[in-house]
């Protein structure tokens, strides 16, 4: 149904096959995309090329790009737009912080850990969203990932949520500028999904348990879905849609209990 034949949609934060980048690789791929991929470190790379080659998501460009480098996002964006023309989408799909602030009191939040989470989470996006538009010149969009802890406090999310916090916020004034160059950009607050960065979470098994209980769905969120999702919102379908965080997490947000 949705169709991106031919257009070139750049995927980044695939670490394994339970990453969320990688069930939107997925769809994209569904829907006719070619894929460019970014990496961080030699061990995402080997996994992005076993997956290909395991489930047939192949893609057409493999590049390293580190978040926290501006040079080397500027770097990346170039290599893309040689070896492949114009890009007409991104899935930004990274975050990081210190585990340890993932858990007990966020006025324990060191200020280097403040500022980590707050570079790899959120200003990436920005940094991505201006070298990448240069090379949008047909249009297009930019979709990246959040969660409800940026707009409510959720016990444990901590820096995690300040950070999710400004991502939502960036995604309006990005919306905001680059609207008139026809990019779109959105962003999903996707329910709790058991990624490698979810898992040795403090609690999170519980927090997952609550959830099929409360959730109006009575379920988790298949990642599938998030895909799906992102897929829309590169497409044509969401041609109206730009600076809107999207809910797909089975309902969960509506609930004031
Ligand atoms: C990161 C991690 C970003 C875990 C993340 C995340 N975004 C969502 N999760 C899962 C999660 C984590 C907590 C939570 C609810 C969901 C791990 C480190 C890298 C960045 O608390 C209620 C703590």
């Amino acid at each position: 149904m949705l169709n991106l034949k031919d257009k070139n949609i750049v995927v980044m934060g695939v670490t394994n096959k339970w990453s969320i980048a990688w069930a939107c690789a997925q769809q994209l791929h569904e829907a006719g995309a070619n894929l460019i991929f970014t990496y961080f470190g030699e061990r995402s790379l080997r996994s992005i090329e076993k997956l290909a080659k395991s489930e047939g998501v192949e893609g057409k460009f493999h590049v390293s790009c580190d978040v926290t480098s501006d040079e080397d996002i500027e770097n990346a964006f170039t290599a893309i737009k040689e070896s492949c023309g114009v890009i007409h989408g991104v899935v930004h799909s990274i975050a990081f912080s210190n585990k340890d602030e993932l858990a007990g009191r966020y006025c324990d939040t060191s200020r280097a850990g403040y500022a980590l989470a707050q570079d790899v989470s959120s200003f990436s996006l920005v940094a991505v969203s201006k070298h990448a538009s240069k090379y949008m010149t047909e249009g297009g969009g930019i979709v990246t990932m959040s969660y409800l802890g940026g707009e409510r406090v959720v016990k444990n999310y901590n820096v995690m949520g300040v950070a999710k916090a400004a991502l939502e916020m960036s995604v309006r004034y990005l919306a905001h500028d680059l609207g008139p160059d026809a990019i779109r950009v959105n962003g999903i607050s996707a329910g709790p999904i058991k990624t490698i960065s979810a898992k040795g979470v403090s609690d999170f098994d519980k927090l997952c348990a609550g959830y099929e209980e409360k959730a109006p769905l009575k379920r988790m969120v298949d990642p599938k879905e998030v895909g799906n999702t992102a897929t829309f919102l590169l497409s044509d379908m969401s041609s109206g849609i730009t600076g809107e965080i999207m809910h797909v997490d089975c309902g969960y947000n509506i609930l004031g209990y």
